[in-house]
C-alpha cells in the first residue's frame, strides 16, 4: 500500500542524520506544525465563528489588524512559549521581542514569524499563510534582546511556511533541500506529498503589483516593460502575469512551476525601502527559494547576506527562477 511519510516521521529521520542533535529542533518543528494546524482550522471556520473581521488596532507597521492577525499571533505564542525549545520570539504583530514566561524553561532557538501573511485576503477568501524562521540563540544569552535576533539569513537553521488555501500545505527546509507536506484534515497529519521541490531555472511568468509601476527604479521598469512586450520588445518569449497579494501563495506557485516574484524598492513613502519584512518574510523565503535552486535578491545584494538593522526592517525582494532573477540583477548593475 502506498503510504506517504508523515511530517513526524520526516522530522525523526532528519534528526537521525545529525548525530549531535538533541531533539530540540525536532520538537520545535512539531510544535510549529501543531500551531499551523490550529491556524488552518481557525482560518477555515473564521466566517462561521465570526472572527474574519477587522480589529480596532494597528500593528507595528501601522497596518490595520484583522481579528485573525491577533488570534493567530496568540496561537503561535501559546503553542511555543511553554515548549522549552525557545529563548524568545519575534512576531510581525508585536513591536517588542516576546520573552518566554519566567515559569517556563528556555531553549536554544529564536523564532521570527508572520502568523498570518496576506491577511487582507481573508475577507475575499484567497490564500493566506504563516511564515517562520528559526535561528540559534547566541551562546550564554538567557534574556535575548533585539540585538540577538540581528543575524544574517545564512544563520537560519530552519525556515518554512504554511499556505492555507484549497489545501493546507507546509513547506520546509533545514538546509537539505525543500519538502512540501499536505495536511490530511481527516487524521490531522501533514503528509509528504512534494519531496525535493525545485524551481525551474527559466520561466515566462512574473508577479508584481503593477499599480506601483510609477514608483519603481529604472532596472525594474525596464525588466517589466520587456516582459509585457515579450517577443515584440526583444525577449525571446511572451510572458504571463500573476498577482495574489499573498506572498505565501506566490512563493508556493514559484516552487511548483517557476516564476519571478518582485516587491521591489519603490519611492512610495509608505514602503520605507520595501514592503516586505526581512526577518519573517524575505529571509525565510530566501532560504527556501535558494534551497530549491532559485535566487533571492534585493536587486543589489543577496537577501540571505543582509544583517538586519531591526526585527521589523523592510527590504526589496526579487525571487524565483534563477535565470530571470539574475537578468534583473544584471540590469541593476548596468
Ligand atoms: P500589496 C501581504 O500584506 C504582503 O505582505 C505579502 O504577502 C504580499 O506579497 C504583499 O504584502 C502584497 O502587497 O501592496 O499588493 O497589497
Amino acid at each position: 500500500m502506498n503510504t506517504h511519510k508523515t511530517l513526524t516521521q520526516y522530522i525523526v529521520e532528519q534528526q537521525r542524520t545529525n548525530p549531535q542533535s538533541t531533539g530540540d529542533l525536532s520538537g520545535l518543528m512539531n510544535d510549529i506544525a501543531s500551531a499551523c494546524k490550529k491556524i488552518s482550522h481557525l482560518v477555515n471556520r473564521s466566517g462561521i465563528i465570526g472572527i474574519g473581521g477587522v480589529a480596532d488596532s494597528e500593528n507595528v507597521q501601522g497596518e490595520v489588524q484583522k481579528e485573525l492577525d491577533i488570534i493567530t499571533n496568540d496561537v503561535m505564542v501559546d503553542h511555543l512559549n511553554w515548549t522549552g525549545h525557545l529563548a524568545a520570539m519575534a512576531s510581525e504583530e508585536i513591536e517588542e521581542i516576546i520573552q518566554i514566561p519566567d515559569n517556563q524553561p528556555k531553549g536554544k532557538y529564536l523564532i521570527a514569524f508572520d502568523p498570518l501573511d496576506g491577511s487582507s485576503n481573508i475577507d475575499i477568501n484567497l490564500s493566506v499563510g504563516t511564515i517562520f524562521s528559526i535561528l540559534r540563540c547566541p551562546e550564554g544569552v538567557t534574556s535575548p534582546t533585539v540585538e540577538d535576533f540581528k543575524q544574517k539569513g545564512t544563520e537560519q537553521v530552519c525556515a518554512g511556511f504554511c499556505v492555507y488555501g484549497p489545501t493546507t500545505m507546509m513547506i520546509l527546509t533545514t538546509g537539505n533541500g525543500v519538502d512540501g507536506f499536505t495536511l490530511d484534515q481527516d487524521v490531522g497529519e501533514f503528509i509528504l506529498t512534494h519531496p525535493k521541490m525545485t524551481i525551474p531555472e527559466d520561466t515566462a511568468e512574473f508577479a508584481i503589483n503593477m499599480s506601483n509601476q510609477r514608483f519603481w527604479e529604472p532596472p525594474v521598469q525596464r525588466y517589466i516593460d520587456e516582459c509585457i512586450k515579450g517577443v515584440d520588445g526583444g525577449r525571446e518569449k511572451n510572458f504571463n502575469m500573476r498577482w495574489v497579494a499573498s506572498m505565501v501563495a506566490e512563493v508556493y506557485r514559484v516552487l511548483t512551476r517557476g516564476g519571478v516574484f518582485l516587491y521591489p524598492l519603490d519611492t512610495k513613502p509608505t514602503t520605507q525601502g520595501g514592503k516586505l519584512r526581512l526577518m519573517y518574510e524575505a529571509s525565510p523565503m530566501a532560504f527556501i527559494v535558494e534551497q530549491a535552486g532559485g535566487v533571492c535578491s534585493t536587486g543589489r545584494e543577496r537577501v540571505l547576506d543582509i544583517t538586519p538593522e531591526g526585527v521589523h526592517q523592510r527590504v526589496p525582494v526579487i525571487l524565483g527562477s534563477k535565470n530571470e532573477v539574475e537578468r534583473i540583477i544584471s540590469y541593476h548593475q548596468e
